[in-house]
Order: C-alpha cells, then structure tokens, then sequence
C-alpha cells in the first residue's frame, strides 16, 4: 500500500510533530506482555462449554464425568452462581429494557456459543479435555424471529414540520440499506486472569476501559471497589469490541474467588467469532425530500438494530448515534428519526470502530447520490448545495446536537481539486464509451468525538523526572507518545523526561477509558489541566530559592530559570529535592497536581472521502484505482500516529465495503466461525490513498484536536459503495448492499441483484 499526502510537521514545540511511537521499540521486539503472557504461580485453566444451538431449553447438564479428569479442580454450572448481581447497560436512550450478560446459561440458551458450564483444570488442555466430557442435554427450540423478537429500545427524534415538507418536495428519493453483522476483530482475541488474595481482587484484563471493568466487577461479585484493581496490559487492539465486560470476564473473576487462586481464561479466534461482540448489523431506511432545485427539505428514516441476545454496557449506543448524527453535515428542514432495537440469537451487539457513525453516514451519503442522479445534478454539486456553512458554527442539528467547529465546503473544495475532479469526470465518461465499467463515489462524514469527562494527573518525581497518569487507555494507539508530547509542550520539558501510566486502577486516577474517538480530546484536555495545575505549583515552589518574581520564570528540560537573564537555574532534581529531601524511592512524588477534565461540548471532526473504482465486466472484481481523503481533525498532535489511525480505520471500513460479513444459519448457526469463512482485509486488498487535511481546531478543549480513530470506517465505505453505484448506474442494477463481492456485482451486471438468505434481518 502506498501512502501519499500532506499530513506533515507543523509544529514549533512538540505538538505537531512525527515524533516515533516510544511504544513500538518495546512492542517489535517481543518484550510487550499481554494478558496471556502472565501466569502467577499456581494459576488455573479456564475453558468454557458452549451452547451448540441457537436457541434451547437446557433439560439436564451432566458434569460428573469431567469432574473426575485428570487434572479438574471444578466444575461450575448455573445452579453455582445464585444471588450475583447484574452488569450494567448505559442508559442513553430513555426507552431500553436492559438484557444484562448471564455469566453461564440458566434454563435456555439464547445463541449458539452462549457458556453454560466453565471447567477450571490445572493445565488449559485438562480444561479443554474435560470440557468435552461435559453432556449437556438440549432441546432445541424455534428461533424468535420478525415481531416475536423482544424490542429492547425504541426511540424517536423529531423535528419541525415532516409532513409539509413531503408535502412540498418536488421530488423524494428512499434508500435502504443493510450492515452485515462484523467482527472487531483485534489482533489479540479477549483474555482475562484474576487472582484472588485474602480479600483482594486483582484482575488483569485484556479491555478498553478497565474502570469500568472494576465497577462491573463490584456490583456483580458484591465486592467494594477498593478491594478490585483491574489491569489492562498489553491491549492488541479493541475497536469497541472490548469495551464492555464479558460473562467470561466475570466468570474468571468468580472463580478465582471461590478457588482461591488466580483463574486464567484466553479466547481462541474462533471462540472469539462466536461470543465477543459483534458490530453493525443494522438495517436503515431513509427518505429525502426535496425542491425543484436540490435543497433538502425533510428526512425520515427509520433505523432498526439487532442487538444479539445479551446486551453489553455500550449496547445502546450504535443505534443512539446513528439516529443523533442525522442528517450528518447537511442542512435539513425537518427530521423524523424513528430507532428501535430488538433481541436476536446471536452474539451480544455492541460499538465496533464507528459505532453508529457508519451508518448515519452510509444512509446520508446514499440518500445524496440518489437525488443527485434523480435530479441529474453532480454528486458534488447537491452536497455543496445543502451542507451546514462554514460560518454557521456552533451549529444545533435538528436533533439538538452541537456541531462546535467545522468547514464542510472546504473539505469539498479540496477534494475537487486534489482530485481534479472535473477530469476525473471528464475520463469517466470517455471510458464508459469505450465500455469499460467506472464509478466515482463521494463520502462525507461527521465523526463527534465523545462527551463527558477524563481523568489525568502528574507529578514532579525527586529524580527530577515527570510521571503522567491518564484515565485514557491504550490498545496501541500510541497513546504514550502523544501524551507525552501533550505534557512536553505543557511544561516546556523534553517528551522523554515524562513516563505515561495507563490502564492500571490502582495506578490511575478513575476514569472513562479509551473509546469513541475521545481520548485524545478529553483524555488530552485533561492532561493539559493536570499540568496547568502542576506549572503553578512548580512557580511557587521555585519562586523562593531563585529569589525572583513568579511571573518571571522559565521551563525548560533543564529546569526552571529566572528569566530575562537574570541569574539562577534550579534543575528538576533539585527543586524536588529541596521540597521532599533527598532520601527515599526516586520516584516519590515532590509535587502533584490531578484533575477531571470535563469537555465543553463534543469535538466533532469530519471529511471528505472520494473513490474511483473500475469492474472487470466478466468477472465482477472491484478494482479501487483511486482513493482521495480529506480528513479535518482539527489541530493535530501526532501526524504519524494520526495517520495511523486513518489507515486502520481504512482497512476496517474497507473490510465492510468489499467483504466482511457474520453469517448465522436459519437455524442459528454460525457459519463464518473461523478466518476461512470470514474474511478481512489483508495487506495485499490496500489500495493506495492520499491523505490531505484542513484544520479547524475545536472550541471543545484546550489543544483544539478532533478525533480521527473512526473515521475511516465512517467516510470510507460510503465513498466505495457510492463509486460501485455510479459505476453499475448505467445497468440499471438497484441498490447494491455490502459486502460488495465480485459475485454480487458480477450479478448486479446481469441485471440480477442477487438474493442473500441471512436470517432475522
Ligand atoms: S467503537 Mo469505540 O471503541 O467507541
């Protein structure tokens, strides 16, 4: 894959340079430690028995046999765990009846996969072994399908007059549109170990938010927070798929407690297709109306979820933003959003990279190239004619969102002259004469970047060095490294005087965790306060012993001097020195300062993604020729870690476009239960992208930074489908739905659309 633009260094201090991952020397040569790479003294094997079918009333489970292999020391069922509590799921929407996680199945099972009994054994292949002498009697039932389903959340957005606007449009274009069910599919499949001591939990998970984890961990078990502490090593990726805590989570945790010593548990990749979350999965409808002239004058849509048969904490949360990202960077009279979620057999649903941004987008950008081809007006040109002025910002959504910062035209502009579109155009038209099969496709996106609070906190060590702690977690987004550029700039120090902590409760102060493209615009905000507080702390300390004026002092990595020339450095050292003495541990803290940074507002980044696509007419193969992106996220910490993020992003949004897809069977099966059925992209299915910027830096928080971990599953997809669609226009081939295959397209050009035969949709 080849990676051009001009995402460059911009910077005068730290921020805004290409500073190398600090992480990755560590990481590259095998000396990262993840959860499966500790192993306490004494520690026990966890396997879980998983249900076979998709849906059954579990009529006996006969343990007796795996209880006496060689090397079992328990064997816990249902009956086992009475009187636990129950896992919480996050109220956003009003209307939700939370379906909490059940650590092992009771009298039914809901999905195939679902635990039902946990054997702990001395070696992980006692513990598989005995699990296979496990009997459990089953008697299938009929999956729940159409209206049997139970709807756990419903909810509706409305604003100004729908119906007039229909009434008046001069035309209305529909779109629906299906997201396959994806797997998060981190590098690191789930894993999780927990040792319990006296009266003392510890339990290290492999997790995007171990606070929460801790807190899930206190109301199921019924233990105090102060005796949990949760640690997320190593994380190899999460993409929201480990976000929320897991019934095997919990399960590890419990027996641990019971047994007494630690309890060990690390998801195979099949396991991990099978139970951990999925994304997506949703199906949207959409209809637009609009004047003679292009202007958008309504929207209704109406957005239905499956929510698999559990539901995690962050359950709620596609559907919530897919409906409040609506009608995404467009001006729009009047909205109608109508949201509901349902129960189906299957894998619990939850946020996957993108988490309901996607599908705003997908349906929007849809919904744009529809009218433009009904109105014979350029794609380009009906975007431009409805998008939010750059001058209108703050601007309120229909929805009541606040959009703080932005220039859509902008982002359009550069894209048309990056990509000399009119050329572009221009050569389309001339390979459609000579009967090749070409399409262009635009996706525009809006990526909010999380609301609330985070924690951070830093300290003057006595040797002179900066410890930095931050309730952001890291599951290798280089959060180390522009952390501490954050924390270089705010104390005019060196990045290497500062080490980064993370990811550990007893650690770190209390906080979100690392998800929806949050972290490095409130985590970083506040860092930024930490060490606003730290900076007033060290003037008054140093003040005194270089006999000058507070307001006359300068950092540097050196330390701290009296300006203007005027005399006297006091080095790091030796400030902490003169505060704490110089007996004790290094790394004893002189001065600290800690804070909770709550946003004001949310960050919203956004962009414009455009592709060029050409089909092979016999065979249906998608070549992307080209591929432009105009990414605006704000001010930028990192460009290499910001490009980082929009590449992997690519990759995933790519994955849905061209080929990923969870299949469970009419009977509930899980047919894509391995890498062979499955498929994500590999290096080789990259294209080459250009990445270019515009900047407009966010009123949200003190470094003015967006999020950009998202956005490639965001704008990306939509571009691709939008560029097969104006390639297949000229075959009249309907309205494709992803993944887009070879064999569907090939189809489409039969004039064929194809069927698909996925049950519960
Ligand atoms: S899908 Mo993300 O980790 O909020």
């Amino acid at each position: 894959m080849d990676v051009t633009g001009a995402i460059g260094d911009t910077a005068n201090g730290w921020m805004g340079r290409s500073v190398l991952r600090r992480e990755d020397r560590r990481l590259v040569t095998g000396r990262g430690a993840y959860v499966d790479d500790h192993l306490p003294e004494g520690c026990l094997h966890l396997e879980f028995v998983r249900s076979q079918v998709g849906h059954g009333k579990i009529l006996s489970i006969d343990c007796d046999s795996a209880r006496e292999a060689e090397g079992v020391v328990a064997v816990f069922t249902a009956a086992d765990l009475d009187g636990l509590g129950d896992s919480a799921v996050n109220f956003l929407l009003a209307d939700i009846a939370p379906t909490p996680l059940r650590m092992l199945a009771g009298d039914v099972v809901s999905a195939a996969g679902q635990p039902i009994a946990a054997v702990v054994a001395t070696s992980l292949a006692a513990a598989r072994d005995a699990a296979e002498l496990v009997y459990v009697d089953i008697e299938p039932l009929p999956l729940l399908v159409g209206d049997e389903r139970k709807q756990v959340l419903s909810h509706g957005l409305q604003s100004g007059e729908i119906e007039d606007a229909f009434a008046a449009a001069a035309h209305v274009v529909s779109v629906e549109v299906e997201h396959s069910l994806l797997a998060p599919m981190a590098l690191e499949p789930r894993a999780a170990l927990a040792s319990f001591e006296g009266d003392f939990l510890t339990a290290w998970f492999s997790t995007q938010t171990p606070n929460r984890a801790r807190d899930d961990l206190a109301r199921i078990l019924g233990l105090p927070l102060a005796q949990i502490r949760v640690v997320a090593p190593d994380v190899g990726g999460a993409f929201g798929g480990k976000a929320s805590i897991y019934p095997e989570d919990v399960m590890v945790a419990w027996a641990s407690k019971e047994l007494g010593r630690p309890v060990k548990w690390c998801s195979t990749r099949g396991d991990e297709l099978l139970a951990a979350s999925h994304g997506r999965g949703g199906t949207t409808y959409g209809e637009m109306a609009l004047s003679a002239d292009g202007k958008v004058l309504g929207l209704r849509a109406r957005l239905s979820f499956r929510q698999g048969h559990w539901m995690p904490f962050s359950a709620v949360v596609p559907a919530r933003n897919a409906g409040r990202i609506l009608p995404g960077p467009y001006r729009v009279g009047a909205v109608d959003i109508g949201i509901k979620g349902f129960l189906s057999h299957g894998a619990a649903v939850g946020i996957y990279r993108g988490a309901g941004r996607p599908e705003a987008t997908m349906l929007m950008e849809r919904l744009m190239d529809e009218a433009a081809r009904k109105l014979a007006i350029d794609p380009m040109e009906i975007r431009r004619l409805n998008l939010i002025p750059a001058d209108a910002f703050p601007y309120k959504t229909p929805n009541g969102e606040v959009l703080d910062s932005g220039n859509y035209g902008l982002l359009i502009e550069k894209a048309i002259a990056c990509s000399d579109y009119a050329e572009l155009r221009a050569r389309q038209a001339r390979r459609r004469e000579a009967g090749e099969v070409v399409g262009i496709g635009v996706g525009l996106y809006i990526e909010p970047c999380g609301q609330g609070w985070e924690s951070a906190g830093i300290s003057l060590c006595r040797d002179g060095s900066f410890v930095a702690t931050t309730g952001s977690s890291a599951q290798g987004q280089g959060r180390e490294t522009a952390f501490s550029q954050i924390v270089a700039d705010a104390l005019s120090i060196s990045p290497d005087r500062v080490a980064i902590k993370h990811g550990d409760t007893a650690e770190v102060p209390s906080g979100i965790g690392a998800l929806a493209s949050r972290s490095t615009a409130i985590g970083g905000g506040a860092m930024v306060r930490a060490c606003d507080a730290l900076c007033e702390q060290i003037v008054q300390a140093a003040a005194e012993p270089l006999e000058c004026d507070a307001g006359s002092l300068v950092f540097s990595d050196d330390g701290v001097t009296a300006g203007y020339g005027a005399g006297g450095l006091v080095s790091w050292r030796d400030l902490a020195e003169q505060l704490i003495g110089t007996d004790g541990d290094p790394k004893d803290q002189a001065l600290s300062s800690s804070v909770v940074f709550h946003a004001d507002g949310e960050a919203w980044a956004s962009g414009c993604c455009l592709a060029v696509v050409a089909i092979d007419r016999d065979t249906g193969v998608l070549a992307i020729e080209q591929l432009l992106w105009v990414d605006d996220a704000g001010r930028i910490l990192n460009p290499l870690l910001v490009r980082g993020q929009l590449v992997g992003g690519m990759a995933q949004g790519l994955g849905e476009a061209l080929m990923e897809r969870i299949v469970y069977d009419e009977d509930g099966q899980l047919l894509t239960g391995s890498l062979m059925d499955y498929a994500v992209p590999r290096a080789i299915d990259m294209p080459s992208v250009r990445i270019e910027k515009i900047e407009t830096p966010s009123p949200t928080n003190p470094l003015g930074v967006k999020g950009v971990g998202e956005a490639g599953c965001i704008g990306i997809p939509a571009a691709v489908v939008n560029a097969v669609n104006d390639a297949l226009a000229p075959f009249r081939a309907g309205n494709l739905q992803m993944p887009l295959t070879s064999e569907k397209i090939w189809l489409a050009l039969q004039g064929s659309a194809g069927t698909d035969n996925q049950v519960d949709d």
